[in-house]
């Protein structure tokens, strides 16, 4: 399927792209790094570049201290909640982030504090290409987010991983993300305007 990317209304949205996440972090995702080799040159092929950072402060609610489910991962200001280095970041335009309340656990960037939507939707958009991680937590509930707040998605299957908690979750976020509207594709199927 051949999908063409409208400059001013389309966006590349990347979630999490965090070191926290990637081999080697505190709470890696399996192959999380591989994304950069299809992510970075779509960078260069959209107007706006977005991405969301997990931004938790050290007590917050989903770390294991407190009976979450996760270890203690991209705490605010820490090394490890940087962007990953291998993520070129010289045309990302626009940084939101989440997690912060302490007291709420928070999977996806589209909600009423970070008006992501909103910011997209002043910058003329309509339509994002997702990518970043992980499949089943972050990119799955930011993408059914997205679709909540009108705009139209495109997952980039190839520009994402998921962590696999439970054998198929992955494969159900898919699932789930499909029903609700998504489409998925792969950055093969993204060509650039051709002519006027
Ligand atoms: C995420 C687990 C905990 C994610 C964030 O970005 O998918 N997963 N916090
Ligand atoms: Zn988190």
């Amino acid at each position: 399927m051949a999908v063409e990317i409208n400059p001013k209304k389309d966006a590349l949205v990347l979630i999490d792209p965090q070191i926290c996440f990637m081999p080697g972090g505190v709470l890696a995702v399996p192959g999380g790094d591989k994304i950069f080799d299809v992510i970075n040159p779509l960078t260069k092929k959209f107007r706006v570049v977005a991405a969301s950072a997990d931004w938790h402060p050290p007590n917050h609610i989903s770390f294991k201290e407190r009976s979450g489910p996760w270890p203690p991962h991209c705490i605010q200001m820490r090394e490890d909640a940087n962007f990953h280095p291998k993520l070129d970041q010289s045309n990302l335009s626009m940084v939101v982030r989440k997690g912060f309340n302490p007291d709420k656990e928070q999977y996806t960037a589209f909600d009423e504090v970070s008006q992501f939507g909103d910011m997209l939707k002043a910058r003329g958009i309509n339509r994002i290409f997702v990518g970043g991680v992980a499949t089943d937590y972050c990119v799955h509930d930011s993408v059914i987010g997205a679709l909540k707040e009108g705009l139209d998605v495109y997952v980039l299957t190839d520009a994402i991983r998921g962590i696999n908690v439970k054998p198929g979750d992955e494969e159900r976020a898919l699932e789930d993300m499909k029903e609700h509207g998504a489409e998925l594709i792969t950055s093969k199927d993204i060509v650039e305007k051709t002519g006027a």
